[in-house]
């Protein structure tokens, strides 16, 4: 028994807010996971200390299954980004004690490496084509196999994915929500001469991605694929917002371009029918926001079933902790596909110092025992948090849209 004796949670924002869950065993053993939910981050910080953490303490944490059915089917209320977050934290923090206890790495507790590394893809992105394939050739120069592409709209001031000028790219840019304007017309004339650009100077060689962010609907997100088919596309991400599984229906009736799907999904049952029916070719469900290491594998198994890889989300508000786990995960699953990389800053690493580490278009979780993450409490107690919203966009009539 390696008995829970307290748990608290750290909030830091050393230029982003994370969401960290520290527990920690009668033997001194402590755990780490990531609860960040971007944009909503004290409500989970707030499901945990208020809800979560009281029922821990005196639990045995080598009992990962049963504590994570003890949360999910006690709390009542099943599922939705807040619970899922929190038990997910929980889940990464005892995988990292059990790994610890064990002195292996968690990958090795999930069945071993079935590979050698995880395929990354990294984020090229700019005002114009031109600057987007810029970015790309850099990337390709430090040895990404995968890029994926995204480029400012003409006619439109903010698109999704486009940093602004002479910034890094980070969605949550405001203590209130900022308005972005979106036209489909205007978009989809945009994409396909980004991607033949891409393919004449970038050729064949190297896998090339696209996130329409959930902007399109199904019939719309049908011809992008149609048009984008002769570029051979890595995948189309988000096409158009799942919550309706059976819309991915009337896309894979007009176009072959695999798609992907599953940031924002929290539970298996999100994604059981365009898994089953076999909707899509990638499920992006993440470690912090569906349940921890224990549910993915549980979405990955069923995943598997039926050819489905998985492409986990990467973006800078998981954390390192997160970016850890989903490499275990990766290097162990059978049907990993490729795994999302958007680096964090110098000073989000040095909060967290971490194992794990990128080479040649691949990364690998390290070979610490456990997760590999640590966090600097002195460090990030010198970052307090800072509201900070995603955008929010409209149609050019003022309409509310999805961002
Ligand atoms: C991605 C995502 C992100 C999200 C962000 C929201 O593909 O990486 O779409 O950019 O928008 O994680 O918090
Ligand atoms: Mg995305």
């Amino acid at each position: 028994m390696a008995e829970i004796v307290s748990a608290r949670v750290i909030i830091t924002c050393p230029g982003r807010n994370f969401v960290t869950l520290r527990i920690e065993t009668s033997d001194g053993v402590v755990g780490l996971g990531d609860a960040t939910l971007n944009g909503r981050e004290l409500a989970v910080a707030s499901y945990l200390t208020d809800h979560v953490i009281p029922c821990l303490i005196g639990r045995d944490a080598h009992r990962i299954e049963d504590i994570w059915q003890y949360l999910y089917r006690g709390a009542y209320w099943r599922r939705g980004p807040v619970t899922m977050s929190s038990i997910g934290a929980v889940d990464m923090a005892l995988w990292d004690i059990k790994g610890k206890v064990a002195g292996l790495p968690v990958y090795q507790l999930l069945g071993g490496a079935s590979r050698d590394g995880c395929m990354v893809y990294g984020h090229a992105n700019g005002a114009t084509i031109e600057e987007t394939i810029e970015a790309a050739i850099a990337h390709v120069e430090q040895g990404y196999k995968a890029v994926r592409l995204q480029a400012g709209v003409p006619g439109l001031k903010a698109t999704y994915g486009v940093a602004k000028p002479g910034q890094r790219y980070e969605p949550a840019d405001a203590s209130l929500p900022t308005e972005s304007l979106w036209s489909t017309e205007r978009y989809m004339r945009s994409v396909v001469p980004l991607f033949e650009k891409a393919r004449e100077v970038l050729g064949w060689d190297v896998h090339l991605l696209h996130d329409v962010h959930h902007r399109l609907t199904p019939i719309e997100a049908g011809r992008l694929g149609k048009d984008l088919e002769p570029f051979r596309p890595f995948w189309l991400e988000d096409a158009t917002p799942a919550e309706n599984q059976a819309a991915f229906r009337i896309i894979r009736q007009h176009t072959t371009v695999p798609l992907a799907v599953g940031e924002i999904f929290n539970t298996v049952w999100d994604a059981k029918q365009l898994i089953e029916e076999q909707l899509i070719d990638y499920v992006r469900a993440t470690i912090v926001h569906a349940g921890g290491l224990t549910h993915v594998r549980r979405i990955a198994a069923l995943a598997d079933l039926y050819q489905i890889r998985t492409g986990c989300h990467g973006a800078t508000d998981l954390s390192p902790v997160t970016m850890a786990a989903a490499l275990h995960f990766g290097l162990s699953v059978p049907n990993f596909g490729i795994q999302e990389l958007m680096p964090h800053t110098e000073l989000t690493d040095a909060v967290f110092p971490h194992a794990y580490s990128y080479k040649h278009g691949m990364m690998h979780p390290g070979d610490k025992p456990g997760l590999g993450v640590e966090i600097d409490e002195k460090l990030a107690a010198k970052y307090e948090y800072k509201r900070a919203y995603l955008p929010v966009a409209r149609l050019e009539d003022g309409t509310m849209f999805n961002w």
